[in-house]
């Protein structure tokens, strides 16, 4: 028998690969996408003969409840969320509803409906903001330093609550900072290589970006998602650190994505106050130990392969297609 799976946030980056790698697994997938002015469909068109799609929304309980009644499912996978971290300082409130009370929403429909459904909660190392350990693991204390952050805080909690409280089988993965050509065009990673990618092509001619000093541990969206499910494939449900190890400040980032087209960086980079934060998160690096030794998940791609994928990504798309408008950020 084929097992079920329902993912939220199946139109983001990450939703799109875990569905890729999940049907390819011979699951039957449920993408759950949110009734919104103009469908946001590109990262999963090539799927969309494979996959099924329901609307439902984490701001609405009744929803959920039913999208677990129509399709109880044998796993449930919580991606969707408020993900941009400086958003979360223009719209705090919001932002709590979609990524902290959004996860006591899809634990009760579980809970109530299929309360044997194994849930993966999508938890981030931004709950780690000020720095208290280097590396950072699983027993690092939190101090998430934005609104979105904290409203994170409280969704690992919820999660760990439930898995106590009740029995579940509910995990939440502290994923680090992933990347991939599928990225959103207003992380930095992304809003790098789209820039580098235009002033390669004579489309622009300068990048304005915040602090190039923080420092991320940057790894593979494509690899991530495979820790995802292994969490939901052990005897029992835990957190997991999913990391590379490795850290590098963002003025890096910049002048491997540069120096692969053969840009000196420095001729273009703005530092532009705009894109300043109003407390940064300035070093975080992961310990990845956990999930290494008992999911026997690795990374394949490191931080230059994938900049370069990035860019050459990049390239490729703006030289094939009219050019879509400028990024927002
Ligand atoms: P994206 O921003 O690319 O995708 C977010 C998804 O959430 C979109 O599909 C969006 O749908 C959906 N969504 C937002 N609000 C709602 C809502 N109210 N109801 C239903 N769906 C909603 O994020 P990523 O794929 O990068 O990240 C996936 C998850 O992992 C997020 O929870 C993020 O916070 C977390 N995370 C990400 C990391 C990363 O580096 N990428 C690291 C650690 C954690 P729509 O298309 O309608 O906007
Ligand atoms: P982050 O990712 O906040 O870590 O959250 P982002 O790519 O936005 O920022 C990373 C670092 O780069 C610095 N930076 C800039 N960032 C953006 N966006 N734009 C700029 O112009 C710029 N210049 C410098 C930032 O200050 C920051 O230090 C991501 C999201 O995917 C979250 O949802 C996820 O939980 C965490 O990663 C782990």
């Amino acid at each position: 028998m084929s097992q079920t799976a329902i993912i939220t946030g199946i139109t983001g980056q990450d939703g799109s690969y875990l569905a890729e790698f999940l049907l390819d697994k011979g699951y039957r997938v449920v993408g759950v996408v949110r009734r919104s002015s103009a469908p946001n469909l590109w990262r999963i068109e090539h799927l969309l003969d494979r996959v099924e799609l329901r609307s439902a929304d984490l701001l609405d309980q009744l929803s959920l409840v039913r999208l677990m009644d129509e399709v109880r499912p044998d796993e449930f996978y919580n991606l969707a969320a408020m993900s941009f971290v400086p958003a979360s300082w223009d719209t705090p409130l919001l932002t709590g509803e979609f990524n902290s009370q959004g996860v006591t929403r899809v634990l009760e429909a579980i809970r109530h409906v299929k309360p044997d459904t194994r849930m993966y909660q999508a938890s981030s190392s931004e709950m780690y903001g000020k720095v208290r350990a280097v590396p950072q693991s699983e027993d690092t204390p939190f101090h998430p330093r934005s609104p979105y952050g904290v409203s994170k805080v409280f969704g690992h909690y919820i999660t760990v609550n439930y898995r106590e409280s009740y029995g579940m089988f509910a995990c939440s993965g502290i994923l680090f900072n992933h990347e991939s050509p599928r990225r959103g065009l207003e992380f930095v990673t992304r809003k790098v290589t789209d820039g580098v990618a235009r002033i390669k092509l004579g489309l622009a001619d300068s990048l304005p970006l915040g602090n190039l000093d923080a420092r991320r541990d940057w790894g593979f969206a494509g690899d991530y998602i495979k820790a995802m499910w292994l969490m939901l494939q052990q005897a029992t449900p835990d957190d997991y650190v999913v990391a590379t190890g490795e850290t590098h400040p963002v003025r890096e980032l910049v002048e491997i994505a540069f120096g692969h087209v053969g840009l000196d960086w420095e001729r273009y980079v703005k530092v532009d106050a705009r894109f300043l934060r109003p407390a940064e998160v300035d070093l975080l690096i992961g310990d990845p130990t956990k999930a290494r030794t008992q999911l026997g998940w690795t990374p394949d791609v490191d931080f230059p392969a994938l900049v370069k994928m990035m860019v050459e990504a990049d390239v490729a798309r703006l030289e094939k297609a009219a050019v879509p408008a400028q990024p927002l950020a």
